[in-house]
């Protein structure tokens, strides 16, 4: 083994090391207070939505942690929490229909799992929602705060849009005397810090690789 692989497989080993670290609940992505609102409301009969998008995209992070079950369907994905579904206004559906939200679009990869409030993390559901793993692209807002996750995979772009209905609260059909309204959610994921690393290892290598090279070259 040439030196330099010797202190690759040392530095990977001390990931490896690192990466077995005890499970965690997933992080509330750039802090607890940080919150992306999306506002619904009844004005007669329209349905009002109003997104705070004033630091979108939001970041997806790769924190490359092992997470409690039933978090762990976020392991090895970079995630997001920060938009919440929030409910405004003394006006409600009448009994027997429900807020729904419709995945109208999405970008393929983007998957969203069912929060809550952000700090009662342990005792969200995180089921799959909005046809992530075959799920309905339906899902009812009971006008609870809940922030979701979003999780991808692979680094780039994505965005979702969402048509808000008033509907049946047990089936979610439309009830057509109401206008729904329509949100798009935006989000980005650069390389991760474990990316990071993995590239400067690269350089460390290409360094010693250099040196050598230099000293055989006096
Ligand atoms: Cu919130």
């Amino acid at each position: 083994m040439r030196k330099h692989q010797v202190i690759a497989a040392i530095l990977l080993a001390g990931f490896t090391a690192a990466g077995a670290k005890a499970d965690v609940w997933p992080q509330n992505v750039n802090g607890v207070t940080n919150m992306k609102h999306i506002a619904i409301s009844l004005n007669g009969s329209n349905v009002v939505a109003t997104a705070n998008l004033d630091e979108s995209p939001l970041d997806l992070i790769n924190f490359g942690e092992s997470h409690f079950s039933p978090a762990n369907v976020l392991d090895t994905k970079a995630y997001n929490d920060q938009y919440g579904w929030i409910y405004e206004g003394f006006d409600v559906p009448a009994a027997g229909d429900a807020i729904w939200i419709e995945v109208e679009s999405q970008s393929f990869g983007l998957e969203t799992y069912e929060g809550a409030m952000r700090p009662m993390k342990a005792s969200h559901s995180y089921d799959p929602i909005f046809s992530t793993d075959g799920s309905a692209d339906i899902w009812r807002f009971d006008r609870m705060m809940t922030h979701n996750w979003y999780a991808v995979t692979d680094p780039g772009e994505y965005s979702a849009t969402y048509n808000i209905y008033v509907g049946d609260e047990l089936s979610g059909e439309e009830n057509l005397s109401f206008n729904p309204t329509s949100v798009t959610l935006t989000w980005t994921y650069v390389p991760e810090p474990a990316s990071a690393l993995l590239l400067s290892i690269g350089a460390i290598i290409g360094l010693r690789r250099r040196n050598s090279t230099a000293r055989t070259n006096r």
